[in-house]
């Protein structure tokens, strides 16, 4: 780095090292002699980015805990569902370095990256919450957590009984345990009496839950950690993995490194791993059933399918194989702009590979039509006999660190109880009435996407937010900033004063992931532990504790003492989950899901004898075109597609992150990716200001003119860098996947201008570098 880009701050800075890294892994590679990627930059990072007495702290806290001074405590990390899990290192209430002990890290080993590692500054934030607060005249005061819970069963209680149970809306969250979550799906069901519970999976991979529940049968990853680390072949669809799942990434290069695996890339912009696959097909966002269909009718024209797979272990081949046959390689091109050479050589790879594993996340899921894209991706597995072997199978990477055990394994969603148990069931439903002693609602509840709707209409008129901030991470912002604010009431429980909680009648305080103790799954299915190590600040309480006491309040008094108690709950009703116990996880360090009983292993690869369906077999089904309902490339006022993500260094709404001052170095203000030939055509340079317009609002962002987007896409972060910077003032809240309601955030209708020299001299930089990291999220 030179001494120039060492005084460049903020964007640019970020920009600059960004582009000299990227230059130096495709030097590296390119030689051969070296093999170095973003996320192993943790060290540098901190070296670059880290005040001298941080880092000094840190080496400390090594040296004191050889003299005992320190306390340590393995955990897992409270960032993204990868799960790795780590020591941490902690001192008088501070966490003070993050180690990986590879004895206790099946996932991630000696691996990391900077955000589990490094991103602790928001622990020991002034601005945590500490104590419920109460609105009075519009002002938060502080309240006793007696008058707080009273106050939230007094304003709930009076809604359900004007308005019915089914008026009270309640957001689980992804980021608390598995314990906490399997209270908040109790407490919607048993104490308040309604099915409107959810969770930000909707928002995320919701698709991936509806299509893999139809076709193999567990809306979950069907593969373990070893096909990561040793498949023949990946198909990498819409996942920006180096920068979103970094530690799965460097498991993939690796392997791609030392055993010439192939990887295949599909995605619209040339993301760094494009860099190390065997082949990178830009592909037109929105049609991603077009190339899977692509590629499934090439492979079944050419007799490169496992016919042998295919009659003894699924059904609905015929229908798929009649299905596909439009999906020529000339249409495939006209519709996605993926080569017929590009097409052929994907197709003979995967199909003739030993073994294979098909990844994809958002870019696949977050579309009006992502439980097609997901089943086309299934079809494609099954008839290349790519599922239930070892180092074979389907592997989205989920997103939140607890987004598929809280998320989803706990049944915090509208129609599932724990272990996706269908609420709608009969014999289910007489279960958990016998647990909970109550009858239980029998019809399907709202999901998140549906509770706004609903809000609007009036229908849902209070609601209870555990650990999500919609009022940025859902979409169309102003439409959700309406509907919070006509709620009659809202209760939020956060560790931060959210933009969301500012909205509340009443906030209470909860604790962070390393202040707690539970279980967090990862995305592979391993339930592992979650242990306190640093004390909560204030009043804070654990997410289960506070749950425990709404639902006593009610008149509801289940007396659990500890997290373990509520697993013991959770293993008598929920057969996935039957000999997951804390005692086990704290010996055996971790346990795939399922695990039917005390003396079970736990299962890392699904479906190696028989699909979760009730013939036993994979079910294919046959997807037709469907392109984006948002983008119409050829709209005169709208011709360019927005897509939204995610960048490494930042995580969602920028809650804990952006207290991250060494992160704030690297990114602190919202940017849009724009190829070089549409910023000249439009005349836009580098690194000006932008004003970027939807259907629904405009935003101003700075121009980052890369070749990473293609000529009709532009990328913007989906990250809070200020109050005018969000992207999701300009997504849509009405197109939803008809069967998992997630929103097409990955498609907008844009346009982009340049702002006058003038303008931009006053454009927002809402958080400008302030050097201690805050904002006033
Ligand atoms: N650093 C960081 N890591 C995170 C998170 C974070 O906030 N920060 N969040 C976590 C969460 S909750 C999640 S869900 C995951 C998300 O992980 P990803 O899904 O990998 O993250 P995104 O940035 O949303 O990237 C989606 C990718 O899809 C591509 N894409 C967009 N549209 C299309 C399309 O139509 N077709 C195809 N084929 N590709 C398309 C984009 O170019 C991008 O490369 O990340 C998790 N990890
Ligand atoms: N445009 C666009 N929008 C998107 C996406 C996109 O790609 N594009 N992605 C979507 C996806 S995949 C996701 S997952 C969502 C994420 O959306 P959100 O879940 O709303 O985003 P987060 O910032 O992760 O919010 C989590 C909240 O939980 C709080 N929190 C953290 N730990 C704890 C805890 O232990 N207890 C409690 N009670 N609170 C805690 C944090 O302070 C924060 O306020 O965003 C979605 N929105
Ligand atoms: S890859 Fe995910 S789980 Fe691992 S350290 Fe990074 S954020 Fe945490
Ligand atoms: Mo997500």
């Amino acid at each position: 780095m030179t001494d120039d880009d060492t005084e460049k701050k903020g964007v640019a800075g970020f920009m600059s090292r960004a582009k000299e890294q990227a230059q130096s892994t495709t030097e590296k590679l390119e030689d051969g002699s070296a093999f170095e990627a973003l996320e192993h930059a943790a060290e540098s990072f901190a070296a670059n980015t880290m005040s001298e007495g941080k880092l000094f702290e840190t080496a400390d806290a090594v040296s004191d805990y050889r003299l005992k001074d320190v306390d340590v405590t393995d955990t897992t990390c409270g960032y993204c569902a990868v799960g790795c899990r780590f020591d941490i290192y902690s001192k008088d209430g501070e966490v003070l370095g993050v180690r990986p002990n590879p004895e206790k890290a099946p996932i991630n080993g000696i691996s990391t990256c900077v955000k589990g590692k490094f991103s602790y500054e928001y622990v020991n934030s002034e601005d945590r919450l500490t104590q419920p607060l109460i609105k009075e005249n519009g002002e938060f005061r502080e309240a006793s957590w007696d008058e707080a819970i009273k106050r939230i069963v007094a304003e709930l209680g009076r809604i359900k009984e004007r308005h019915g149970a089914d008026a009270l809306g309640v957001i689980s969250s992804s980021r608390t345990s598995n314990e906490a979550n399997y209270l908040m799906q109790k407490f919607a069901r048993q104490v308040l009496g309604t099915n409107n519970i959810d969770n930000c999976n909707r928002l995320c991979h919701s698709p991936t839950v509806a299509g893999l529940s139809q076709t193999v049968g567990f809306g979950a990853a069907s593969s373990g950690i070893d096909a990561f680390e040793n498949a023949d072949c990946y198909v990498m669809a819409g996942s920006n993995t180096t920068e979103a799942h970094p530690v799965l990434a460097t498991k993939i290069k690796q392997n791609i490194k030392d055993n010439g695996a192939d990887a295949f890339v599909f995605d619209p912009r040339k993301i760094q791993m494009a860099q190390f696959a065997t082949q990178y097909s830009r592909v037109k966002p929105g049609y991603d059933t077009v190339w899977i269909n692509g590629l499934t009718r090439y492979i079944i024209e050419n007799d490169l399918h496992d016919e042998e797979f295919i009659e003894e272990r699924t059904v609905g081949f015929e229908e798929v194989k009649e299905g596909v046959e439009k999906f020529t390689p000339e249409f495939v091109e006209e519709k996605t702009n993926v080569p017929p050479e590009e097409l052929k050589n994907a197709a003979e790879t995967i199909a003739k590979a030993d073994s294979c594993v098909f990844c994809w996340t958002l870019g696949l899921t977050e579309h009006s039509h992502g439980t097609e894209n997901v089943i086309s991706m299934a079809n494609l597995a099954l008839v290349t006999g790519h599922v239930g072997t070892e180092k074979s199978g389907l592997a989205p990477f989920r997103g939140q660190n607890n987004v598929q055990g809280g998320g989803g394994d706990m049944g915090p969603t509208p129609g599932n109880f724990p272990g996706y148990q269908k609420v709608t069931t009969d014999e289910t439903r007489e279960k958990f009435e016998d647990a909970y002693g109550v009858d239980l609602p029998d019809k399907r509840g709202l999901t998140v996407t549906e509770q706004f709707l609903a809000a609007d209409d009036d229908e849902i008129r209070g609601m209870f937010v555990q650990g999500e901030n919609p009022i940025y991470s859902e979409p169309n912002l102003n439409h959700t900033d309406e509907i919070i604010t006509g709620l009659d009431f809202l209760a939020v429980q956060d560790i931060f004063l959210t933009d969301t909680a500012k909205h509340a009648d009443v906030v209470l305080p909860a604790n962070a992931s390393v202040e707690t103790n539970g279980t967090f799954t990862s995305s592979t299915r391993h339930v592992q532990l979650v242990k306190r190590a640093v004390d909560p600040p204030g009043n804070a309480k654990p997410d289960w504790e506070i749950t425990q006491k709404l639902a006593k309040r009610f008149g509801y008094d289940w007396g659990f003492r500890n997290p373990s108690e509520i697993m013991d709950e959770i293993n008598e009703l929920t057969p996935i989950y039957a000999g997951i116990t804390h005692e086990r996880l704290e010996i055996e360090g971790s346990i795939p899901w399922p695990c039917w009983d005390e003396d079970h292993p736990g299962t890392p690869n699904l479906y190696l004898d028989e699909f979760n369906t009730d013939d036993g077999k994979a079910h294919m089904f046959p997807t037709d075109v469907s392109g984006p309902v948002e983008a119409d490339m050829d709209d005169e006022e709208f011709p360019l597609a927005l897509t939204t993500g995610r960048v490494l260094y930042q995580y969602h709404t920028g809650t804990m992150s952006n207290r991250e001052p060494g992160i704030r170095s690297y990114t602190d203000e919202l940017f849009a990716e724009i190829h070089p030939a549409t910023a000249e055509k439009l005349g836009i340079s580098d690194e000006e200001y932008v004003k970027v317009t939807s259907r629904a609002d405009s935003i101003t962002v700075l121009a980052q003119v890369t070749e990473r987007p293609s000529e009709d896409v532009i990328f913007v972060p989906m990250h809070y860098f200020g109050d005018d910077g969000i992207a999701n003032r300009l997504t849509d809240a009405e197109h939803l996947d008809p069967q998992a309601h997630v929103p097409e955030y990955k498609v907008t209708d844009v346009r982009i201008t340049p702002v006058e020299s003038e303008s931009a001299q006053s454009a927002p930089n809402p958080v400008a570098a302030d050097g201690n990291g805050q904002n006033d999220n």
